[in-house]
Order: structure tokens, then C-alpha cells, then sequence
């Protein structure tokens, strides 16, 4: 048996490393007979390996079982490293031994050369394949390096990461939307948003938290911009209001970006991605509707923007921009009132598509009370976050950003499955 795991990784051998022996392990990516030469193609995920055979030289035993083993199986290969600067990373290996460790079925679910296209449910039927295709890797490597500088960014202002409950009472953003479960003798549901547990610790003194995490939603819509279960980037801050987390919003959706861009493997992703400048354009609700007026798209004060209004603004504008000023009647009790019907709220917008919304918080009790009877709902089910208003609540302001609207806008994806391992919508719930 080859020590396999002293293996090394595709990226890390050179043609400096001449002459030497080494053991590598991965998938059988191509096989390239041109006759007197035999190609193989190793991938593992730092990139490719070229392993040379030439007839009249190899094994013959080697020879043949190398050209029979089926593409996509897993080997593991020893030989000498030869410089050959046609290859991947400037070598080639010329084999000594090679091991299958697990035979592939001879007919693929997907081509993972990227050569032959696949409809996208055929791709997340076979989700496990489709990740190794060079795009899809990529995709997924990007989200962690985004989850990854957000958490550096918040971190290094001060921030907690906490995780409140995903099974819940209450719904926050509206009753319609929630997965019911059945709790013991109860029903609960899966939650909607942290909105209100991360208000809560607000009363803890932890005054500035930040959680990562999913988000279900009951939403039976069919695009490609809606999950039914999502990532939320939910963060609440104490003792400011929502100017302040406009701006620390802007300012580290334009972090993000940033870090993308340096990306190397960004480039397999044939994505314009620019780095926005900072501070985004603000536009109030009724700038918005001033716009859309005048290019014959009328919407009604105190109505949210259908999906044609937010694309055709997003073609108008055509940079990231906020909206603020939201009539209070179209905003969650939680958002704080001000002049005139509105709220201090705020949508983060992509032209394609929002992604995040915010505001200031109603933090005085009575008030909030008051509101959440207004929007129709009982304040008896929500006692449990009321009472933490009762015993000293600073003021205080928040948002949440969807990391899978985020990804696609930024990669110009143009479905959101793709930015999710294994997406959860209407028809999916397997893999
Ligand atoms: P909202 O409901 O606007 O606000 O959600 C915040 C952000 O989460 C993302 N998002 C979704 N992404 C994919 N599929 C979905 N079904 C989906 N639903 C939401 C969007 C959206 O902008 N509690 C407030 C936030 C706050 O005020 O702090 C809230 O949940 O990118």
C-alpha cells in the first residue's frame, strides 16, 4: 500500500522538485491516449497532476492498468517528478506504482471537465460531482473566504458571534412564512430570522453581536433569487441608530468585495466583479417612486416594490444604492417610527436584487407594544422579547444580509442554488 498521506498536493510540486519521488492522491480527471504516450490527469483540490506514461518504457503490467482505470476513480500514484512546461504547474510524473483506491462507475452523472454542460438540476442531483468541477469548487471556496472576511471585519470592531435558536414560538417577519414543526406536545416552528433574540441581548449588555447562521422560510416561490432555507448575516448593535449600521454595512459589503477580488481562482468564474466605492447611494422610498413614475412604473405610497419595480430601479441606478424612509405600514413592528408615516429603515439593493434590510429598533416598550398589536399580532405571544424591554433596553439598530444573495450578485451567478451546497427550495429536499 502507498503511504498516502504523505501524498502531496498537485500545487505543491514544481518542476524544481526534478527527479524526485512522490506520492500524489485524487480523481482521475481525463485520459489522453495518443498511442505511444498515455495521459492521466490526477486532480485533487489544489488543481491537476499530469502523469506520463510512454509505451515502450513503462511496465507493461502499469501500462495497461493505468489506461483501463475508469475516469472520476480515485488512485493514489508514486513516481519521479520530470519537468515538462506543456503540463499544469510546469511537471510532469512518470509513474512507478499506482494504486486505485475506489473504482468509478463507468457512466458519469456529469462531464467534470466542465467540457459537457449540465442543466443545473442534473448538477445538484449530483451535487457531490458537481463540486468538483472547476467553477463549482470555486464558487464554494469564494463563500468561505466571504464568511470568512465578514467574520474578521465584525471581529475586529467588536464584535460577538453568538447562535440563538433555530426552533422557535414566534414568527418576526410576517405570520405567513413559517415551517411548523411539531415540538413534543407543542408546535413550533424553524425560525424566520434572530431578529428577536439578537434584539434581546441588546438588554444583555453585549452591545454588539453578530450571528451567521440558517433562516428558514415557508415562501412558496419558484426564482432564482428565494431559499427556503438561507444564510442570514445578522448583526445588532447598541447605542446607535441606523445611520450608523448603514454605514458599517456599506463598509464591509465593500470589504468583501475586496477580499473576492484578490481571489486568483476568481478568474474560472468569468465574473466582472468591481469593487464598489463607499458611501452607496441613498434614495428615499418616495425618490424611488419618483423614479418609477417616470419611467411609467407606478407603484402606491405605502407599497412594497414588486420584482419588476426593484429591476427596473436597479437599471436606473445601476450601482449598489440603500433606500431608506419606508412607510412604517410596510416595515416590521420592530422598525422605529419617525416623521410623517415612516420608519427608519433601510433595503441594501444590488440592481438585481435586495440584499439586506435593516433599520433602527423601537426600543421603548410601550411603544413596541403598541405596534406589534398594530400590525395585528399578540403581544401575549410575544412576552418572552417584550420583558426584555421592561429592565433597561439602550437604544439600539441592526440588519440582516443574505450570504447567498451577496455571493450571487457579487459572482453574477445568475441562480442562487448555485451558491448553495445543497439548496432547499419548493420541489428540493434531497440531496
Ligand atoms: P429580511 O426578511 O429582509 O429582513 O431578510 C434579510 C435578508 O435575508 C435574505 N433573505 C433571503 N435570501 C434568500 N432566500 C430567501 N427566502 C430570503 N429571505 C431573506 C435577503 C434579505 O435582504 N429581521 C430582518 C433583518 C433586520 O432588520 O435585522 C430580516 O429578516 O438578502
Amino acid at each position: 500500500m502507498l503511504d498516502i498521506q504523505d501524498r502531496k498536493y498537485a500545487n505543491e510540486i514544481t518542476a524544481a522538485n526534478e527527479g524526485e519521488r512522490v506520492s500524489i492522491a485524487g480523481w482521475v480527471h481525463e485520459k489522453r491516449d495518443l498511442g505511444g504516450v498515455f495521459f492521466l490527469v490526477v486532480r485533487d483540490i489544489s488543481g491537476f497532476a499530469q502523469v506520463t506514461l510512454i509505451r515502450k518504457k513503462t511496465e507493461k503490467e502499469l501500462f495497461e492498468r493505468v489506461k483501463r482505470v475508469p475516469r472520476e476513480s480515485v488512485v493514489a500514484i508514486q513516481g519521479r517528478v520530470k519537468s515538462e512546461q506543456k503540463a499544469p504547474n510546469g511537471y510532469e510524473i512518470v509513474p512507478e506504482r499506482m494504486e486505485v483506491l475506489s473504482e468509478a462507475s463507468q457512466v458519469l452523472p456529469l462531464d467534470t471537465t466542465g467540457k459537457v454542460g449540465a442543466e443545473l438540476d442534473t448538477r445538484l442531483d449530483a451535487r457531490f460531482m458537481d463540486l468538483r468541477t472547476e467553477r463549482t469548487k470555486h464558487i464554494f471556496i469564494i463563500r468561505s473566504h466571504v464568511l470568512k472576511a465578514i467574520r474578521d471585519f465584525l471581529d475586529e470592531r467588536g464584535f460577538i458571534e453568538l447562535n440563538t435558536p433555530k426552533i422557535v414560538s414566534a414568527a418576526t417577519e410576517g405570520g405567513t412564512a413559517l415551517f411548523p414543526i411539531s415540538y413534543f406536545e407543542r408546535e413550533a416552528f424553524l425560525n424566520q430570522s434572530p431578529q428577536l433574540y439578537k434584539q434581546m441581548l441588546m438588554a444583555s449588555g453585549f452591545d454588539r453581536v453578530y450571528e451567521i447562521a440558517p433562516i428558514f422560510r415557508a415562501e412558496e416561490h419558484d426564482t432564482t433569487k428565494h431559499l427556503n432555507e438561507a444564510t442570514s448575516i445578522d448583526i445588532e448593535v447598541a447605542f446607535v441608530d441606523h445611520e450608523y449600521v448603514m454605514t458599517l454595512l456599506e463598509e464591509l459589503v465593500a470589504f468583501v468585495y475586496s477580499k473576492v477580488a484578490d481571489y486568483p481562482g476568481l478568474a474560472k468564474l468569468n465574473s466582472n466583479l468591481e469593487v464598489p466605492k463607499t458611501p452607496f447611494r441613498r434614495i428615499t422610498y418616495d425618490e424611488a417612486i419618483e423614479l418609477l413614475s417616470g419611467v411609467g412604473e407606478e407603484i402606491e405610497w405605502g407599497e412594497d416594490f414588486s420584482t419588476s419595480a426593484e429591476h427596473t430601479l436597479g437599471k436606473i441606478i445601476d450601482e449598489l444604492y440603500f433606500i431608506t424612509d419606508w412607510p412604517s405600514a410596510i416595515k416590521p413592528f420592530y422598525a422605529q417610527p419617525a416623521a410623517g408615516g415612516t420608519c427608519n429603515a433601510f433595503d441594501l439593493m444590488h440592481p438585481r436584487v435586495e440584499l439586506s434590510s435593516g433599520s433602527q429598533r423601537v426600543h421603548s416598550y410601550e411603544l413596541l407594544k403598541q405596534q406589534i398589536e398594530s400590525k395585528g399580532l399578540s403581544a401575549d405571544n410575544f412576552e418572552f422579547y417584550l420583558d426584555a424591554f421592561r429592565y433597561g433596553m439602550p437604544p439600539h439598530a441592526g440588519w440582516g444580509l443574505g450570504a447567498e444573495r451577496l455571493l450571487m450578485c457579487m459572482l453574477g451567478i445568475g441562480n442562487i442554488r448555485e451558491v448553495v451546497l445543497f439548496p432547499r427550495d419548493r420541489r428540493r429536499l434531497v440531496p
